[in-house]
């Protein structure tokens, strides 16, 4: 504990500038919230970025790579000299990174050392149903179970996590989620940032009891207040003065971001949930809904050496929240990379065969979440679709007082937005989405095909606890 300081100690802290950022009135905001902040929490950018390290295969093949992944308790380092017990991939918080190969296969077995079950779906994977981390494929306490990814989709920044039903939530929330990035020789030859300068940016909140423990409550989006990045509270990174390619993933459960630098510099935006845009897309803001990706670029070369550039987050409500991560610019190096003008085809999914319509919607008597009327049930099948068939899907966020944003998550495939309430969707909303933001009362329209396998994928809302309590369904893909 020696080495953390209380939360209101790191606010005095915060407040005589280390930053710079303070706003007036900030304090007297912080002070009236200092009780829905419970735990110890360090001072603002004292602790350098974490970067999930890559999980080493077991045994490579011509074809395939293998690894052995074990879910199981673990103690993390999260705030500095605390130990906090999480559960975890391999022990890691966040999990590795998997690092696949469009074209190679890749085989995972996870080892279920918990006391309950748990089961590993490969978040924007295009993998069969056996192999999508499915409810009802469970991993009993004590088994394991091979997953199979054959990486047959273009390069993208994915991201595994648990879906045990009903338990989802408080399980990712306690840790169980890591990156899973695909890379393919299309991409590399484009020479965007790459390597040491190609690095995942993991946000997430999390709530702590006063010492330092994971408080998980269903429904929380109160107490959460605490955001990581990549495992750690307001953390600095040490940058060259040259481009880096920064993959977001918003890993939280609840939590939206929309993020800036506080230099007002451009956001480059590369890519999407799944995989390059069209064209590259410069932003001031990226908005991200939980489990949305972007991959941005940011040119750091304009800084003079010591220049520290925050990675601020509007939605963030206080100091904490707002400046979510530091970049301290170093000195310049040779920078080879580049973001050409064009980066891939735009999707083309053909005219509809049909259209279909979704809701997501509440039952205020029994306070339950429901997606078309209904709550889950893992044996009725709620959308049979013909494998090969384009639709367009609208989907309804139909609202409730106050309101309460969801957001929309197919399994086995990628769709394009095609506008929200008949207005454009913002720029990294542009290239292929697995997951898809629906403020309530709003319509948003996608167009979606699943041509590989049969079977059946999950869609959910993916404000996870809500798919924990039911806002979630099944199609099947019928031949
Ligand atoms: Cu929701």
């Amino acid at each position: 504990m020696d080495r953390t300081i209380k939360r209101r100690d790191a606010l005095k802290l915060g407040a005589v500038g280390v930053t710079g950022l303070v706003v007036p009135g900030g304090l007297g905001l912080n002070s009236l919230r200092r009780k829905e902040r419970p735990g110890v929490v360090p001072a603002a950018f004292t602790v350098p970025l974490q970067i999930p390290r890559a999980a080493r295969p077991v045994m490579r093949t011509l074809t395939t790579d293998y690894y052995h992944l074990t879910i199981q308790e673990a103690q993390a380092e999260i705030l500095p000299g605390v130990r906090t017990k999480v559960l975890s991939y391999d022990g890691q918080f966040p999990g590795p990174t998997i690092r696949a190969v469009k074209g190679r296969r890749v085989v995972v077995r996870q080892t279920n050392k918990l006391t309950g079950e748990a089961v590993v779906h490969l978040h924007g994977g295009h993998v069969s149903p056996a192999n999508d981390g499915h409810p009802a494929n469970g991993i009993v306490p004590g088994g394991y179970r091979d997953y199979e990814y054959p990486n047959d989709q273009p390069a993208a920044t994915l991201w595994y996590h648990d879906h045990v039903h009903h338990m989802e939530s408080e399980n990712v929330f306690r840790g169980l989620s890591g990156t899973y990035l695909i890379s393919d020789p299309a991409e590399l030859r484009l020479g965007l940032p790459n390597g040491a300068y190609d690095v995942p940016i993991i946000l997430r909140d999390i709530r702590f009891d006063d010492a330092g423990q994971i408080v998980y409550e269903m429904g929380d989006f109160k107490y959460r207040n605490t955001v990581l990045v990549n495992g750690s509270p307001q953390p600095y990174f040490k940058v060259a003065a040259r481009k880096y390619r920064l993959r977001l993933v918003n890993a939280a459960n609840m939590r939206f971001f929309n993020l800036s630098l506080s230099t007002g510099a451009d956001l480059t935006v590369v890519a999407s949930d799944g995989g390059l845009l069209p064209a590259p897309q410069p932003v001031k803001s990226i908005a991200l809904s939980p489990a949305e990706r972007a991959d941005v670029v940011v040119d750091f070369s304009g800084y003079a050496p010591g220049t520290q550039v925050v990675l601020t987050n509007a939605f963030g409500t206080d100091e904490a929240s707002r400046s979510i991560l530091r970049f301290d610019v170093g000195e310049p190096v040779r920078d080879r990379s580049r973001v050409p003008a064009t980066l891939r085809r735009r999707m083309n999914l053909g005219e509809p065969d049909q259209t279909r319509t979704v809701s997501f919607g509440f039952n205020p008597q029994n306070q339950e979440w429901l997606l078309d009327g209904k709550t889950f049930d893992m044996n009725r099948v709620d959308a049979k679709i013909k494998r090969g068939d384009t639709e367009i899907w609208q989907i309804q966020n139909l609202g409730v007082s106050p309101p309460v944003p969801h957001n929309m998550h197919l399994h086995g495939t990628h769709f394009e937005v095609l506008d929200r309430d008949g207005q454009p969707v913002a720029p990294h909303e542009t290239g292929p989405k697995d997951t898809v933001f629906v403020a309530s009362g709003s319509t948003v329209r996608i167009k979606v095909r699943w041509d590989t396998y049969l079977g059946r994928y999950l869609y959910h809302c993916h404000l996870i606890d809500h798919s924990s309590m039911g806002m979630m369904a099944q199609a099947e893909i019928v031949a």
